[in-house]
């Protein structure tokens, strides 16, 4: 027996499903996750001390790959002064100095531990900032797992096919108001029926978890006009996309001011960070200024900032972005490229060092479109991927990572194995 199996036939009796994140279990692809025990530059190595080319990336936070140097240099250091202080440090302050220059729509920031907590207190803070309580969200965005916005999400949800969580009363979901991605007609018939009870829009400005879906043209726009005449909060949920597709995440790529935006992943570099911020007077609302209370004893952690600021400061370097978009580019387009020779439709999409690839002739729209893809090629693709050592998202609904370490020796490899793969899907047909 493989010890990847058995470390999960054990995990299994003990943690629900074997996993502490449930697109781990492999649930949509299936056969047996692979337990890491440890990567390096664009590798992981498995329990059986097998070596992928690695295209999740954590989810997203490594952007520069496994164990970078300069990010463990960064962390050693913070960690000889000590683990955590649960009070302010330095560290804090140049990190929300450094997050309010690169996202300056972020007047003030607060940090907190996790994506689910940021997008969590975002929400809190539009309710309390404008004393209405019902939000718009969109089919297949997924914004962490807090009750009000796991309603029709994407992510783990779509992989095992239950889009809203049980747990979560009807009450509270029915203050979510979801429409379709990109549809501008349902977004305005929305602020038709009920602009005047809106909090907040809160969205994926390129949507990562129902595989990678970008906004159509004026789409983002649309939604700020919107918030702006009905005094509505857009927040921009920039937890996966922040520092991915561009140093100022898609907001500064198509030019839209959200009121708040809230962040995650690179700006921990791999250790828990993340942050939800915007302007100054609806931050003001938050305690200890405000009567919107938000808290965390490990909010902020010495660690995690120093890893999330070494991160940031090598992301800065000049031409950073443009040459991850070009190796991102070389390699899911390679892929398509062979999956179409070998007789799949295929295409794919990518911004930075984030992408999407699909078995359909052209990239989805929305959530609808996402699902007429074949998935099953998809799985049997993943499947032969992982054979030929290269790990892909384990799931169709989910976007991939490229980092700084995926190298050319990376990218050719990754292509030999598709090519190789797409030969036995052909020869399976
Ligand atoms: N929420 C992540 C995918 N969009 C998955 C996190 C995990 O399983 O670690």
């Amino acid at each position: 027996m493989s010890r990847n199996q058995e470390l999960f036939d054990r995990s299994r009796h003990l943690i629900p499903g074997g996993v502490n994140s449930p697109v781990r279990a492999f649930g949509g692809v299936g056969g047996v996750p692979r337990f890491f025990q440890r990567g390096q530059g664009p590798h992981v190595y498995d329990a059986d001390g097998k070596r992928y080319i690695d295209y999740v990336c954590s989810w997203g936070p490594l952007l520069h790959g496994h164990a970078h140097p300069v990010v463990l240099e960064a962390v050693r250091a913070a960690m000889e002064k000590g683990l955590s202080f649960g009070a302010p440090t330095g560290l804090e302050l140049e990190m929300a100095e450094l997050l309010t220059e690169l996202v300056p729509s972020i007047e003030q920031v607060r940090l907190t531990s996790s994506g689910t907590e940021a997008t969590m207190s975002a929400i809190r803070v539009a309710r309390g900032f404008t004393g209405r309580s019902r939000i718009l969200k969109f089919d297949g965005c997924y914004h962490g797992h807090s009750d009000s916005l796991l309603v029709k999400a994407g992510s783990g949800l779509l992989t095992f096919g239950q889009p809203s969580s049980g747990g979560v009363p009807a009450e509270l979901a029915a203050l979510t108001t979801v429409v379709d991605y990109n549809d501008a007609a349902a977004v305005r018939a929305a602020f038709d029926q009920y602009g005047h009870e809106l909090a907040a829009v809160i969205v994926e400005p390129i949507a990562g978890n129902m595989n990678f879906v970008l906004p159509d043209p004026g789409f983002l726009q649309l939604l700020r006009d919107l918030c702006t005449q009905h005094g509505t909060v857009l927040i921009f949920d920039e937890v996966m996309t922040g520092f991915r597709v561009a140093l100022g995440g898609v907001q500064a790529l198509y030019g839209i001011t959200p009121d708040m935006t809230t962040l995650g992943k690179v700006i921990g570099g791999g250790l828990p960070i993340a942050a939800f911020g915007g302007r100054r007077d609806i931050m003001s609302c938050l305690a200890p200024l405000g009567s919107v209370y938000q808290a965390g004893t490990l909010s902020g952690n010495p660690v995690a900032v120093s890893a999330g600021l070494a991160t940031l400061h090598l992301a800065q370097e000049e031409g950073f972005h443009v040459a991850l978009g070009e190796r991102t580019r070389e390699v899911t387009e390679g892929i398509a490229a062979l999956g179409r020779a070998a007789g799949f439709p295929m295409c794919a999409v990518s911004v930075g060092g984030m992408f999407g690839l699909f078995f359909r002739a052209t990239p989805p729209r929305n959530l609808p479109e996402v699902m007429e893809c074949d998935r099953d090629s998809f799985n049997r693709l993943f499947h032969a991927m992982l054979d030929e050592g290269v790990y892909l998202a384990p799931s169709a609904y989910e976007a991939g990572f490229v980092s700084a370490a995926h190298d050319g020796d990376a990218i050719q490899e990754t292509l030999a194995a598709a090519e190789r793969s797409f030969a036995r899907l052909r020869a399976a047909a």
